[in-house]
């Protein structure tokens, strides 16, 4: 039997929606540079770092730049997003994440964030979720993007369980890679033809409660720690 020691949470697209927000801001870049960029071509930037977006992006729209370029490019995109995530609130926490995480705390399992965005800080500041998680890595504290497993890996040393004993929500596909590359387990967060790899899919937290956690599972176990 498998205990859960650890739930290691991505960000984007699992806590909240931010895909919106890279979206306007990748748009205003591709309109800038001449072509247009898409909904569908967003759906390939998730979870994919900041400069592996750009690439794709250019690839979209045939385009070649140099080194120093490309920076300033990221740099105007990030410059752009900022201006909208400064502004969000709690109220964009994805519906059911909050009870969510309280029940697991409340469950003895530790939290931790494991999210390829650089921003990552200031979002959880406005949403007022930085309390909340015992550990947070993200795109600063990681030099191999998803499906590498560092970021989880890195999630689950700072926490101080072993991967085995770590659970990954995450809503890309290349994130799922990366928890199974860990060697954890993995639920995916969105829709199970997309997701297929994970080892199980909701649609996302609202009405999942930890019971139904460990039912999906089937063979694990949650120690509820409180008062021990
Ligand atoms: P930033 P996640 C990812 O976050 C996003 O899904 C992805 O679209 C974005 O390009 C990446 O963060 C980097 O974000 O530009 O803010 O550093 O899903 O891993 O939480
Ligand atoms: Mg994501």
């Amino acid at each position: 039997m498998t205990k859960i020691e650890a739930c290691i949470f991505d960000l984007d697209g699992v806590i909240v929606d931010t895909a919106k927000y890279h979206f306007i801001a990748w748009k205003s870049l591709a309109e800038e540079l001449g072509f247009e960029f898409t909904h569908a071509d967003n759906e390939r930037l998730k979870g994919v770092s900041r400069m592996a977006s750009l690439e794709i992006l250019l690839e979209i729209g045939g385009l070649q730049f140099s080194e120093p370029e490309k920076w300033t490019m990221a740099e105007k995109k990030n410059t752009l997003y900022v201006t909208y995530i400064e502004e969000m609130t709690p109220d964009e926490i994805l519906p059911g994440v909050p009870e969510f995480l309280l029940e697991l705390k409340n469950n003895g399992v530790k939290i931790a964030l494991g999210s390829a965005s650089k921003n990552s800080p200031m979002i959880l500041d406005r949403i007022q979720l930085t309390g909340m998680f015992d550990a947070v890595v993200d795109g600063n504290s990681i030099t191999e993007a998803k499906p590498n497993p560092e970021v989880f890996l890195k999630g689950a040393e700072r926490l101080g369980v072993l991967p085995e004993n770590c659970v990954v929500f995450e809503d890309a596909i290349a994130g799922i890679e990366a928890a199974r590359n860990a060697g954890m387990r993995c639920v995916g967060i969105g829709e199970p033809q997309t997701l297929g790899m994970a080892d199980f899919v909701i649609p996302g937290f609202d009405g999942f409660t930890v019971s139904k956690f460990k039912g999906a599972f089937g063979e694990i176990t949650i120690e509820n720690h409180i008062g021990t």
